[in-house]
């Protein structure tokens, strides 16, 4: 009987943490660190050369990992030495979802999308391969 009440109070914080933070956006690629995972999708779906689009993400925390406390996206050519001329302007929404807008790969080529997730005093940098033809 009092096992069966404690194993009820520890299952509570998880369902919840679960229903928060979903790390899944339907047609969204997936990115893990350390300590979080991270989903993206790009809106336009097909990211053009040299059109503004915009990034759709969810970073939801590992067990035991207290929450993001900022989440910083930005993009480079690693081949070319050069980042993107303009600088990507992130918004928090509740669940852990964010949204970027602004970000513009102005030639083709290889890209690297870096997103920088800072809590409890450490950043953890995920990276993400974008190859645009
Ligand atoms: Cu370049």
């Amino acid at each position: 009987m009092r096992a069966g009440v404690l194993a009820a109070a520890l299952l509570l914080p998880a369902v919840g943490e679960a229903q928060q933070c979903s790390p899944f956006l339907p047609g969204g690629r997936q990115v893990e660190s350390a300590r979080f995972l991270l989903a993206y999708r790009s809106v336009p779906e097909k990211i053009a050369v040299g059109k503004h689009f915009a990034l759709e993400l969810a970073v939801c925390p590992k067990a035991g990992v207290p929450g993001p406390e900022s989440l910083r996206v930005d993009a480079h050519m690693p081949e070319h030495r050069h980042g993107m001329n303009y600088k990507a302007q992130v918004a928090a929404a509740p669940g852990g979802r964010y949204k970027a807008e602004g970000l513009m790969f102005h030639m083709p080529g290889r890209w690297e999308l870096v997103f920088d997730v800072r809590s409890g005093g450490t950043t953890d940098r995920l990276t993400q391969s974008v190859t645009l033809e």
